[in-house]
């Protein structure tokens, strides 16, 4: 029976890999932090007996050299992170101590520890950023990050890459792409989008305000990922993996998809923040565009290469951008709509 740490289990990946490695037969310790209320909505449903929750924080070097100490695991995997763009430009520095410092505090705990533990660090295709932009993007892409979350994932990225070729440790970067799903936190555009549209559908909400429509991911569903996740610790040598689609849509056609889900049309009128969707039958405003949703800089495009992973990992995407979005939408019309 194998062992793992996932950093940041309470979060949209930490909950289905925790399911994912309890379903392999794994002992699974998740690091919590403390809070005034429940952050556990997404790992409640799991009662399993070899499923441990610790408290700590990866900014707290003491409690994770104490915590690798006592489990002695074979695999960790670091998805604790201040996870979101837009947010780490007003908290830059707390951004970097939690999402680039707190790597490097997790390998130190490895290193001290002298444990034999293989190493997963949650890498980004923010790496990217752009200027120029290139696609499809893939391990070889020069990095170029646009905002202090992206900045702060270039430190932790490359401090996973020197620690393996430093020390020796099993250390690999996933570079994923956005994954999404009916756990994916509503601040995040395409969660954003679903439960607006659920909500307006069930005559709850009027509208929904955006900021750039005009940005491209490259979306798939969260599931898949973390099967990703746990691929890459499992070969024979230490590397560094992109899992992504190879599709990208703008965030105005995660809108129109999602409406249609609800039988709704979306029409656009207008250009830049005057830009706004209107029901084609109806003729009601259901979308428009407000600027405090902006970023200090945008990432336009992202479009990812998966072909290193398929071919060595066997790694494949199994559930497509429409399907994505009919899972969203269901959930969030369970959750708020009828
Ligand atoms: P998420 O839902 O925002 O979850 C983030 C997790 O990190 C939460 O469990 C959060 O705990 C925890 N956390 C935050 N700060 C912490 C700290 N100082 N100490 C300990 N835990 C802390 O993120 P996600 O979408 O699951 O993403 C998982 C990881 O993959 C993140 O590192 C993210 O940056 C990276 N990533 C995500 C995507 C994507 O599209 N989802 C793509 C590429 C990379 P609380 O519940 O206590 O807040
Ligand atoms: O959903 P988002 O906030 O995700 P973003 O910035 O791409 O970051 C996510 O994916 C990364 C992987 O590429 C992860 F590393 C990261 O942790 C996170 O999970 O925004 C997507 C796009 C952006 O271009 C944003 O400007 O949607 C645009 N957008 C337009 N209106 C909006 C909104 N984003 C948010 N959050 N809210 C809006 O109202």
């Amino acid at each position: 029976m194998k062992t793992a740490i996932i950093t940041g289990v309470t979060g949209q990946d930490g909950s289905y890999l925790t399911e994912f490695l309890l379903s392999k037969g794994y002992e699974v310790h998740g690091l919590i932090r403390r809070h005034s209320t429940s952050c556990t909505q997404r790992i409640a449903h799991i009662a399993d007996e070899k499923f441990f929750l610790h408290y700590g924080d990866v900014t707290d070097s003491l409690c994770l050299t104490h915590l690798v100490k006592e489990i002695q695991p074979d695999e960790i995997y670091n998805l604790a992170a201040q996870s979101h763009v837009g947010i780490s430009f007003d908290v830059p520095e707390y951004t970097a101590e939690a999402t680039g410092i707190g790597t490097l505090k997790i390998l130190e705990a490895i290193r001290q520890n002298k444990i034999d533990t293989k190493f997963y660090q949650a890498s980004t295709s923010e790496l990217f950023g752009g200027l120029p932009y290139t696609a499809p993007q893939s391990e070889t892409t020069p990095f170029h990050p646009r905002s202090p979350y992206a900045a702060a994932k270039l430190y932790a990225y490359w401090i996973t890459v020197n620690y393996r070729e430093a020390y020796n440790i099993f250390a690999c970067n996933g570079i994923l792409f956005n994954h999404e799903s009916p756990r994916r936190g509503e601040d995040f555009v395409t969660r954003k989008i679903s439960t607006a549209v659920a909500k307006i559908f069930a005559g709850r909400q009027e509208k929904i305000s955006l900021g750039n429509l005009d940005a491209k991911r490259d979306w798939g569903f969260a599931k898949d990922y973390v099967e990703g996740m746990w691929l890459i610790l499992q070969q024979d040598k230490p590397d560094d993996f992109v899992l992504a689609t190879g599709e990208t849509h703008t965030v105005r056609e995660f809108v129109e998809a999602a409406f249609e889900e609800v039988g709704i049309k979306i029409i656009w009128r207008g250009a830049g923040v005057d830009e706004k969707g209107y029901d084609s039958e109806s003729g009601k405003l259901l979308v428009d565009v407000n600027p405090k949703y902006f970023r200090p800089a945008e990432v336009d495009l992202l479009l990812g290469d998966s072909s290193k992973a398929q071919k060595i990992l066997g790694w494949q995407r199994k559930v497509s951008f429409r399907e994505l979005v009919k899972i969203m939408m269901q959930a969030d019309l369970e959750n708020y709509g009828r």
